[in-house]
């Protein structure tokens, strides 16, 4: 107990009061110098009552607790997966959801200028380019690049055709970049040999979406003169009328030994005092990995305190229960957490925790999910994507999450690659395309802090409540644990309360 709030305590007890144990919670919560005075006040006023008991709700009462009125508390979920999964078989089924993929991406660049000049994949190949000028050839010295050898050849950039596809193949060389695209209508080749085209063409993954620029290089090749990713456009992110605030939070893992209750309890105690910040949030919102799960890893057993995952949920739901009722409560599932594995994730289902269920200020939510909060669009993923980003592209890494987001929104999609750690259910409609660009993106899963903003969207990686399990110190992985992040949903400003300085040194292993 923190030594302010001992003090307080004795304080009380000494004048024949009694103090229940969820007051000193929220007695936790209270900054020491307000605390003294709070304390005082209390008992000068329970004695004029005649009452020698102090709970919650004479807290409550006289900190005026339940939020500022004036603070808005609207929400919509915007896309949910929940309900709408509709697995395809095998081979078939994984060509209806690259389908998807293609179309929902073509029809969302069809307003750029590219467009105008799109080609199948079939048309370039029938009637491909015109070859390079050769007075051009001859002035870019022996043509050793063909793509650019068209510069002084008088044939206009504005002129060469387009085609989009999902990327199939890549690879590199000292000179040159080779990708492979596919569209419905066929694949092709395409070579990028300027430094700007090379380096788009080696930032891409496999299985995502791109639209290259083409023009005839020599022998027959293609030339990708440009290639460009989707992103999003550069657009002012909606913001809330009011001063209203959002609590960003992943990857708690309930039920495992390194969970950090004391912490987390500390953050619910610190939302249901005083502080003016705190009397503002109205959302939380959990990014997966809310229990460690059963059986994740081997002999997962010897690192859990609630060895079923029902057990690890209803903890879940007794933990924030302990978050005000004003509060809206949003939960999606991670790898964790029980209910399928492969994206996109229903909600955790029903039958393994009624109680959050029953919960009224608690929405249920698949993974991906997309809501509304006072407007602001906030998209929350897990994050499992990460884990193939990092490994395909030398320039990601698990400690900073922020490029790795940013390129999942070049991508314009939450899990490009197919068929490496992540697994992806064969859906008729691919729901992790991201459909509409959020005003916040909030990830998880990899257990480190991380901001960023990419063309006016918020990323946010919301770090951990566990500490550093033996897996991640023989991966050398440094958790950011117990750091709240808090934004205001009026002016995007962030917030870090950091409850595990603040709730103080532990008191010993579990
Ligand atoms: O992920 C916990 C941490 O471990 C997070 O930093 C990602 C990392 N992680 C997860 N799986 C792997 C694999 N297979 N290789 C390397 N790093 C990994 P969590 O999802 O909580 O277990
Ligand atoms: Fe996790
Ligand atoms: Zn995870």
């Amino acid at each position: 107990m923190r030594r302010d709030v001992a003090q307080a305590l004795s304080y009380a007890l000494s004048r024949g009061f009694q103090v229940h144990p969820d007051a000193l919670l929220t007695l936790e919560g209270i900054e020491p110098n307000a605390l003294r005075k709070l304390i005082r006040d209390l008992v000068k006023e329970k004695g004029r009552q005649g009452a020698h008991h102090i709970g919650p709700a004479d807290l409550d009462e006289i900190l005026g607790v339940g939020g500022d009125e004036e603070v808005d508390a609207e929400f919509e979920v915007i896309s949910n997966p929940t309900g709408r999964t509709a697995s395809g078989e095998g081979a078939s089924g994984y060509a209806a959801l690259f389908l998807s993929r293609f179309e929902k991406l073509k029809a969302i660049v069809s307003d750029r200028p590219e467009a105008k000049r799109m080609r199948t994949i079939q048309a370039l190949a029938s009637s491909p380019p015109p070859p390079p000028h050769p007075r051009g050839r001859r002035e870019e010295g022996g043509g050793k690049e063909e793509g650019e050898g068209r510069r002084g050849g008088g044939n206009k950039r504005d002129d060469d055709p387009c085609v989009c596809g999902l990327v199939s193949d890549k690879s590199t060389d000292r000179t040159l970049t080779r990708i492979t695209i596919d569209d419905p209508t066929g694949s092709v080749d395409l070579v990028a040999y300027d430094e700007g085209a090379r380096k788009s063409a080696e930032a891409l993954f496999n299985d995502q979406f791109v639209v290259a620029r083409v023009a005839a290089g020599r022998g027959g090749a293609l030339v990708a003169r440009e290639i460009m990713s989707p992103g999003v456009a550069d657009a002012a992110s909606r913001r809330s009328k009011t001063d209203a605030y959002a609590v960003f939070l992943s990857d708690l893992h309930v039920g495992s030994r390194f969970f950090l209750e004391r912490e987390f309890r500390y953050l619910a105690s610190w939302l249901s005092g005083p502080d003016p910040t705190a009397r503002r949030v109205r959302f939380v919102m959990l990014g997966g990995d809310v229990v460690d799960g059963v059986g994740i890893y081997p002999e997962q057993d010897k690192e859990l305190l609630q060895l079923t995952a029902g057990a690890q949920m209803s903890k879940l739901a007794s933990l924030l229960s302990l978050i005000p009722g004003h509060i809206r409560i949003f939960v999606i599932p991670g790898n964790h957490d029980p209910g399928r594995r492969a994206l996109p994730q229903p909600a955790i289902p029903e039958s393994v925790c009624p109680d959050m269920y029953a919960m009224p200020n608690v929405e249920m939510l698949g993974n991906p999910a997309s809501v509304s909060l006072n407007g602001v669009r906030v998209t929350m993923f897990h994050g499992q994507s990460a884990d193939d980003l990092v490994k395909a592209a030398p320039g990601l890494s698990y400690d900073e999450p922020a490029p790795v987001m940013e390129a999942l929104l070049r991508a314009r999609h939450l899990s490009p690659v197919y068929g490496s750690q992540t697994p992806i259910a064969p859906e008729t409609e691919d729901m992790l395309v991201i459909d509409e660009a959020p005003d916040i993106l909030h990830t998880g899963h990899v257990h480190r802090l991380g901001f960023g903003k990419y063309r006016g969207v918020l990323m946010i990686n919301s770090g951990t409540w566990q500490s550093q399990t033996p897996f991640q110190q023989a991966r050398g992985i440094q958790p950011d644990a117990g750091q709240a992040v808090l934004v205001n949903l009026k002016t995007f400003k962030v917030l870090i309360k950091d409850c595990a300085g603040e709730a103080g040194p532990a008191s010993g292993p579990v």
